[in-house]
Parts: structure tokens; sequence; C-alpha cells
């Protein structure tokens, strides 16, 4: 099973943390397929150098060859197609940024009256004591968002991506803020 994927482009710094190597696509169980709106792409140089970092998870004893296919459409520059594009500039948010491993464990009886846990403002413990919200990202630049995805492992329900702006007249849900350690 191809639990998920990420692809890092390693001549390029990741936006969210402030590091080489960005982190542009992921899929995995979800079967995400990325898919700009037209007009948008990701740009890639003939020089930059991609990773793939993987999880695959075998769910039988049985040792198995396997491979990995996936399709991109591209755009050379040159082609009157690329005309007019714009490049997107990818934007990676998890609860752990920027551990690259953003994995969390959650038992039964977590999580508030409703069964479920919302992670990290239902954790028993503050994932954040030392006060850095690692689910958090001051927008750094003016821009608009074309596409966004989320992933979550075995178990995991949904993601939730909550944008605030100062003087916006969105009335929406909010990003909720850190409930009581009994996680009522
Ligand atoms: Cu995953």
């Amino acid at each position: 099973m191809f639990h998920h994927g990420v692809w890092i482009n390693l001549s390029r710094r990741d936006a969210t943390a402030n590091r080489t190597g960005e982190r542009f696509i992921g899929t995995g169980e979800e079967k995400t397929e990325v898919v700009f709106p037209p007009g948008f792409g990701y740009f890639h140089k003939g020089t930059d150098g991609w990773l793939l970092n993987h999880m695959i998870h075998n769910l039988v004893p049985a040792p198995a060859t396997l491979y990995i296919t996936y399709e991109i459409d591209f755009v050379p520059e040159t082609s009157p197609a690329a005309e007019g594009m714009r490049g997107v500039r990818p934007i990676w948010l998890d609860v752990v940024n920027p551990n690259p491993y953003p994995v969390f464990d959650t038992y039964k009886g977590s999580g508030g009256q409703d069964g479920e846990i919302v992670w990290p403002y239902e954790a028993k413990e503050d994932p954040y004591k030392d006060g850095i919200k690692r689910n958090m990202w001051t927008v750094d630049r003016d821009g608009v968002m074309v596409w966004s995805v989320g992933h979550v492992h075995t178990g995991g329900l949904d993601t939730d991506l909550y944008l605030n702006r100062n003087g916006a007249k969105y009335q929406g849900p909010k990003c909720p803020s850190r409930r009581s350690s009994s996680g009522s």
C-alpha cells in the first residue's frame, strides 16, 4: 500500500520550513490528484533535483516487488501553451511543521465527548509547550490560494485549514482555540 509520498525539490527553499528542499506535492491513501486551475503550474527547471520521500506499508508477511508510477502533464516554457502561465508557490503546512515526520499518536478515550480528537487542540498535553505554534504560518506576501489538499494517517478523518486576516469580512468557521486538558 502506498501510504504517502512527498515530492521535494532540492533546488528550492521550503517556504514554511525555511530550509533547502521545497515540499511541493504530496499524495497517499487519499489518492490526491494535483490539478491546478488553468493557467497555473509548478515551475520546474531542468537543473532542479527532485527527491521522493515515500511510506509504503506491506499488510501481508510476504515480500513483494513494487513500482511507483506517477504522471505529470508538462508544458515546456517555449510552448505557446506556456504563455501567460503563472508558477504556483507551494505552502506546506502540518501540525508539527517543520518536523519532516509529522506523526502523532492518539489513544482510545482521548478527545472530546464526540469520540473524536481534534489535534492539537484536544491533545491531553499541549504539544506546543514551548509556545511555538507549529500548525500556524504567517503569510509573508500577497497572493491568491489556488489549490489545497490534506492528508491524514490511519484513523484520521479530515484536515482543516483556516485563513485569518485582519479586517476580513469573512464570518465562517474560525480556527479553534486550545481546549481544556480533559478534552471537553
Ligand atoms: Cu502519510
